[in-house]
């Protein structure tokens, strides 16, 4: 067949020539076919630049010498262009999601290797009392909120190849925990070719199936115009995407301060929004934003020189302290920008991993016990500086961010169920019910709050509360 020569001629010219030699053996033809069938598509020239540049002769990327701390709206209502109206941008916010222009958006496409979980980690049971996995979290916020604005909130949840099916599936066996499936949209993202960290060929995971790695969250801005997802949004009227990750129970699904902030701050050209906390230590594992030549830029926590990240300023605070929660309004206009610029190509990171594959000479399987490949990955953050003005809102650690990454320690289901009881017991003591609380402060009871509850303190007014919890009991709200 001609097109299984064409490539595997490309191969070769583009130097892949174990691969192009091994294809040209395989029999059957079937399994020939199979193989070119997943590589067809690859533009091999621009793999040929990649691999030269991120994986046979990779130089870890310069921090550019323009670099400053980026300005951002404080929670004490400083902004960078003066004091801020917490309450006006408040009510602008409720107006654009009462008149359904806001989507959710999360990326669930990883592979959540470090949680140790083996199914999507959207399913990962995490809320303190009742278990609920992660998407019952955010289905119930998303419902609230509905209720809330009176309005349709719809979500678009990208997936992976890795899985996509099984997502889907698990929406399917809860019936879409009470939303109405026609406003969830599922999309997957691309692929990149697993690569061999010291030969720059591409890696087949077994005799007819090539390596691959979903191409990082930066593939959302290609998987949401292929997938048809943005023109769907379109042609519902969204005009901007509140962005989350699957892992952060706490991730507001919608913000009305902050998507007022997004859409009319003097300093905002609406496009792409983000939230930070102020870092724990200089060592905590998120980007930092960064002011680089004019430009609203995240430096991601791997890339930052230990100088910089231990930088202290005038007040003996971090200097650069901004860290990422990966909290984002994100404007379908500004998609579209970035899609349809003929220049845009988000960079790729390298990330050096363990890929079991077959060898083609030898023709065994090996499971690898070091790094063997490279994966390369696009960040969705690395749009920001291509949006006109960016604006950053700082909110609370314990309001915003409670992450599920890893099986013990920080970031752990542990750490997570103690932010989301603190976060309980703050919005209950708000409306006057008494928490009780050790000599250090830590809350001594377990503490959920149903999202179908209440999504912020105001909800819980009109809620029917106990006058006080009792020490070591469990509750549910
Ligand atoms: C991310 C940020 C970090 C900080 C932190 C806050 C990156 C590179 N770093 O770190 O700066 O903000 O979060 O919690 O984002 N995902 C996909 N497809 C992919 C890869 C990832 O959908 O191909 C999703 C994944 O399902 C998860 C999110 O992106 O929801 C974050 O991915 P991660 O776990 O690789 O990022 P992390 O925790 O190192």
């Amino acid at each position: 067949m001609q097109y299984v020569n064409d490539t595997i001629e490309r191969l070769a010219q583009s130097g892949q020539h174990q691969l192009a030699d091994y294809v040209t053996k395989v029999t059957p033809d079937s399994a020939k076919e199979m193989i070119i069938d997943q590589i067809k598509n690859i533009d091999f020239d621009s793999l040929a630049i990649m691999i030269d540049k991120y994986v046979l002769n990779f130089e870890d990327s310069k921090i550019p010498s323009s670099i400053e701390p980026a300005k951002y709206y404080s929670l004490d209502g400083k902004g960078p262009t003066g004091e801020w109206d917490g309450a006006k941008y408040k009510a602008l916010g409720e107006e654009i999601i009462r008149a359904s222009k806001v989507a959710c958006f999360t990326v669930a496409g990883g592979q959540g290797s470090r949680l140790g979980y083996e199914g999507p980690k959207g399913c990962f049971p995490t809320s303190c009392v009742q278990n609920k996995p992660l998407f019952e979290i955010f289905a119930h916020s998303i419902i609230g909120s509905q209720k809330k604005y009176n309005a349709i909130i719809p979500w678009y949840i990208m997936t992976s190849p890795l899985n996509h099916d099984a997502t889907v599936q698990f929406f399917g066996e809860h019936d879409y925990f009470g939303l109405d499936s026609n406003n969830v949209k599922f999309f997957q993202q691309g692929v990149m070719p697993s690569i061999d960290a010291k030969s720059g060929q591409i890696l087949l995971s077994d005799p007819v199936h090539v390596a691959t790695n979903p191409d990082g969250h930066g593939g959302a801005y290609q998987a949401l115009l292929v997938s048809g997802a943005l023109s769907d949004m379109q042609h519902r009227g969204i005009e901007h995407m509140s962005y989350f990750q699957v892992d952060n129970p706490h991730a507001m699904v919608v913000d009305p301060t902050f998507i007022g902030l997004h859409a009319h701050a003097p300093d905002s050209s609406g496009e792409f929004s983000s939230k930070i906390v102020a870092k724990s230590s200089w060592d905590e594992k998120v980007g930092v934003f960064c002011n680089v030549d004019g430009r609203t830029e995240i430096i991601e926590y791997s890339d930052l020189s230990e100088d910089l990240a231990k930088q202290l300023n005038s007040e003996n605070r971090l200097a650069f302290n901004a860290g990422s929660i990966a909290i984002h309004i994100i404007s379908t206009r500004f998609i579209n920008k970035i899609v349809s610029d003929p220049d845009y190509a988000l960079p790729f990171h390298r990330a050096n991993k363990k890929v079991s594959h077959f060898d083609l000479s030898t023709g065994l399987g090996v499971i690898p016990e070091e790094n063997n490949a490279v994966k390369l990955e696009k960040f969705v953050f690395d749009g920001i500086p291509l949006a006109s003005n960016s604006i950053i809102v700082e909110t609370d650690r314990v309001e915003e961010f409670a992450p599920v990454k890893n099986q013990t320690g920080a970031d752990s289901i542990e750490s997570s169920r103690l932010i989301q009881t603190e976060r309980a017991a703050r919005w209950l003591e708000a409306v006057g019910v008494s928490i009780p609380r050790d000599q250090d402060g830590n809350v001594e009871a377990t503490i959920e709050i149903s999202p179908l509850s209440a999504t912020c303190v105001e909800d819980l007014k009109s809620c029917d509360l106990p006058a006080s919890i009792e020490s070591g009991t469990t509750v549910i709200i």
